[in-house]
């Protein structure tokens, strides 16, 4: 059945990949993020090659006021979302919390926990009015470990781990799923955002070891929404096969 499947963080990364993965499987999408180029050209495309509707909405999540407006103003008939995908995030710089900035502590907790927050509230009611629906909370590795350096991000992605088991439970009643997927180490725009756009250090933290792909994470992402009705994936971490954890990584 054709479903209507809202993604964040959808002009790059998994978000992206998880955008090709439900087009190809015939739904229908509302993809946001806030380069605005990025996602009305991947909208153009995918309409194209898959002729399926897309809405592109230019949004930061950071915003309450825009992402309130964003999904008040949505069509009547773009509000029946059956997934929503909360993946925008991002990690801003890797020092240590003594030599750590403000504005990335800011950057990082404002997108990864109040903008998951800010665009669940918007959708909640209206899953809640149609009884069902599916939330899939984009984690990570770093929300079950902490790792030298990683201080402010693993408490943001610690903070998802939470927020997500607290979803499931205040859904229960409502027959929401609610999912979380951690992925381990991926090569996508997130290590060139971390360094400041230094390409040849983002790099580098993929050097010696095959990490995941962002079409693998989408598959995963668009496998947990295949289950049958009666089943909910709650918790998924997933990793390359050369990495156990935050920490261990095997390096050739
Ligand atoms: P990318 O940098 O490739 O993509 C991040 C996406 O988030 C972009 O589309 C970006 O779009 C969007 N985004 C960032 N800030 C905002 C904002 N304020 N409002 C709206 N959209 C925003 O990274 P990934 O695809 O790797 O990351 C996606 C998610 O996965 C993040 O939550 C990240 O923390 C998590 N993750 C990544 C891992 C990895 O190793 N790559 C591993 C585990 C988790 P734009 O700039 O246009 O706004
Ligand atoms: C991104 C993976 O290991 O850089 O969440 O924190 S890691």
């Amino acid at each position: 059945m054709k479903k209507i499947i809202c993604i964040t963080g959808a002009s790059a990364g998994f978000g992206k990949a998880t955008v090709e993965i439900f087009a190809q499987n015939g739904h229908d999408l509302i993809i946001a993020a806030r380069r605005k180029d990025k996602i009305k050209s991947i909208a153009n495309e995918i309409i194209q090659k898959y002729k399926v509707n897309v809405l592109p909405i230019e949004l930061d999540v950071r915003n309450q006021s825009a992402v309130k407006n964003a999904f008040d103003n949505l069509p009547e008939n773009w509000k029946k979302i059956d997934v929503l995908i909360n993946n925008a995030g991002l990690a801003s710089g890797l020092d240590k919390i003594q030599d750590g900035n403000i504005d990335d502590w800011e950057k990082m907790l404002d997108t990864n926990v109040k903008g998951l927050l800010y665009v669940s509230k918007e959708v909640i009611p209206l899953m809640i009015a149609q009884k069902k629906g599916h939330i899939i909370n984009i984690g990570s590795t770093a929300g079950k470990e902490v790792y030298q350096k990683g201080n402010v991000y693993c408490a943001s992605k610690h903070a998802v781990d939470a927020l997500t088991k607290g979803m499931r439970i205040d859904l229960l009643e409502h027959g929401i799923k609610v999912t979380q997927i951690a992925p381990g180490a991926a090569e996508t725009e997130f290590s060139e955002v971390r360094f400041y756009g230094d390409k040849e250090k983002a790099k580098n933290v993929y050097q010696g070891f095959k990490p995941m792909s962002a079409e693998d994470v989408a598959e995963i992402i668009y496998y947990t929404t295949t289950l049958p009705e009666h089943l909910c994936i709650n918790d998924l971490v997933v990793t390359s096969l050369a990495q156990a954890n935050s920490v261990y990584i095997h390096r050739e």
